[in-house]
């Protein structure tokens, strides 16, 4: 067997069954031999977008693969893995390399120099006896740990050389309690916490916690929080739940954080970020984390625990029932009560924006209808950088685990529709969605061909308000003077030539109907959807 057949080998034992990647790597070549589908992008940035969200819907489970050409094909990936890197999203990315006899030659692209601040973990296989332990190697740490895009550059001649009969056995996963005196310290703190608050990051959801961490909060009866990237890991629509705490954020995540004595991270690094809020003084932190990276970051936590959430949150769910004593069990109504008071005041003040019969359309009329159009549950929903984001993360209420895609520490505008491709091949049965301005459909729009053309049927939900509107502050005078914010394009007439289907909206009160037609289109023609709203320049956000 030659090297890269062996690389296909691999892959198929670990149960891989796409290979998002762009030509030229004869990679492909043995990838399709092995029986892995073969999933063309216009663009290495957009395919390393599919993998990162067919990762993610898979819960890492099944991890992505993405491939491309040594030199502009690597070149062209890096915002991919660069957004891969700073989520922490369990992918391979098999980049060519040159051949060996041109290693180190002048203004020679080498993804073994160039990409190691990105990955997790980074080989560059020289000798193809060392191809299969490379593979091993890079998908070890992939599986383990807190997750990571890793590579293996396998230079084109290497490719082609022999490495004899493979033996390969899939990589295990391998996940660790924590300390019983750490789990039992912080089960005691939050058992005497005045207002214990949960703060849930993307860890519950790579842990499949979300059952824990209910039972957790309706025993301690502490309302929960999410990051941006664990949005969804605690159901939206559970009484307990406050929505979002990021740079945006709900009204009740806001109140009860304030009043919060105790923040436990609950699989969340507790780092300071553009897009998380920030902890306010005088809080006592607990952290469960997989990662001893994340400890103290921006914050000095009293009641660290190392360990897998879902198995430190059994100890501490466990913990919490030995130490309780004589304590009252928790008013849990009492709770809800006050969560859904002061999400009714908050949704009253926006409630014009959200029923808006104001043509352009608002921005978050559309967001309202789409909750109430499409039930949560049949969904996968995701935003773009910029408004977009900010205006869905507090307004949609997702259902539950993966039922929303959080994505985005680094927030590469564009990113979402790659993302929704891959979450489509990952879990077929539900509605994929995704929300994007229309100077993020400029960017990587022309991948909604590949939906077309590989039979992945999602809808995207184009904002378009010819405009950059969220940099309406920053840019005022080169405005003024050189109309830099605006941006044009009709993207219905673009998705029918692609071979979509489409719509252009412009009367609010179609835009229920709208997403109502085009789910029925995606489910019964198997066609891939394009909506585009003429929305308002909207600039107000949620800070709760
Ligand atoms: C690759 C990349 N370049 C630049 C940015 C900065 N940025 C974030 S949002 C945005 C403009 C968004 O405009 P649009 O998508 O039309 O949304 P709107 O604010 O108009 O609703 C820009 C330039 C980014 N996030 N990513
Ligand atoms: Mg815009």
């Amino acid at each position: 067997m030659i090297a890269r057949d062996a690389v296909a080998h691999v892959l198929k034992q670990e149960g891989v069954e796409y290979l998002f990647c762009y030509p030229t790597t004869a990679f492909i070549e043995s990838a399709a031999e092995a029986g892995i589908r073969p999933i063309i992008c216009r663009q290495e940035r957009v395919g390393l977008g599919m993998a990162d969200g067919y990762a993610r819907i898979s819960n890492g489970e099944r991890f992505g693969v993405f491939a491309m050409q040594a030199g502009p094909g690597a070149e062209n990936a890096f915002a991919g893995v660069a957004t891969a890197y700073s989520d922490s999203t369990p992918m391979l990315v098999l980049p060519s390399g040159y051949p060996r006899d041109r290693a180190g030659w002048p203004r020679y692209f080498t993804s073994a120099q160039a990409y190691p601040t990105v990955t997790k973990w980074l080989e560059q296989v020289n000798d193809a006896s060392q191809t299969v332990d490379a593979m091993r190697r890079a998908i070890s740490r992939l599986k383990n740990g807190r997750m990571g895009p890793v590579m293996v550059e396998l230079p084109t001649d290497v490719a082609e050389e022999e490495v004899g009969d493979v033996a390969y056995e899939p990589v295990r996963v391998v996940r660790s309690a924590g300390d019983t005196r750490d789990v039992e310290r912080a089960a005691r703190a939050l058992l005497d916490a005045r207002a214990p608050v949960l703060h849930a990051g993307q860890g519950v959801l790579y842990a499949n916690a979300t059952d824990e961490l209910v039972e957790l909060a309706e025993l301690l009866g502490a309302p929960v929080v999410t990051t941006l990237l664990g949005k969804s890991a605690f159901p939206e629509d559970h009484p307990l739940s406050l929505g979002i705490w990021s740079r945006v954020m709900t009204r009740p995540a806001k109140h009860f954080i304030a009043k919060a004595d105790v923040v436990a991270g609950i699989g969340a690094s507790l780092a300071k970020h553009a897009m998380s809020a920030v902890i306010p003084d005088g809080k006592t932190l607990v952290q469960v984390t997989n990662d001893e990276a994340d400890f103290g970051r921006n914050y000095h936590v009293e009641y660290p625990v190392l360990g897998d959430a879902k198995l430190v949150l059994a100890q501490l769910i466990d913990a919490v029932r030995d130490l309780w004593g004589g304590r009252p069990k928790p008013n849990n109504g009492e709770t809800a009560e006050e969560i859904r008071q002061v999400r009714d005041e908050w949704l009253a003040e926006w409630r014009g924006k959200l029923e808006s019969p104001e043509a352009p359309i608002s921005p978050y009329r559309v967001i309202w209808e789409l909750n109430r159009t499409i039930p949560p549950e049949d969904a996968i929903v995701t935003h773009d950088s910029g408004s977009p984001r900010d205006q869905m993360v507090p307004f949609y209420r997702s259902a539950g685990p993966r039922s929303y895609i959080g994505w985005g520490k680094s927030h590469g505008l564009g990113t979402g529709l790659g993302l929704t491709i891959g979450a489509k091949l990952a879990a077929p049965e539900k509605v994929c969605i995704n929300w994007m301005g229309d100077a993020a459909f400029g960017m990587t729009g022309l991948d909604f061909e590949t939906a077309v053309r590989c039979n992945i049927p999602i809808i995207t939900i184009v904002s378009n308000n010819f405009r950059m509107a969220i940099e309406t502050d920053h840019m005022k005078a080169s405005n003024e003077l050189y109309q830099t914010l605006d941006v044009g394009g009709n993207y219905a007439d673009l998705a029918r030539s692609l071979g979509g289907w489409a719509e252009r909206v412009e009367d609010p009160a179609e835009v229920g109907p709208a997403i109502a037609r085009a789910r029925r289109v995606t489910e019964e023609d198997g066609k891939p959807a394009l909506l585009e709203f003429l929305t308002a320049a909207e600039t107000e956000v949620s800070h709760g």
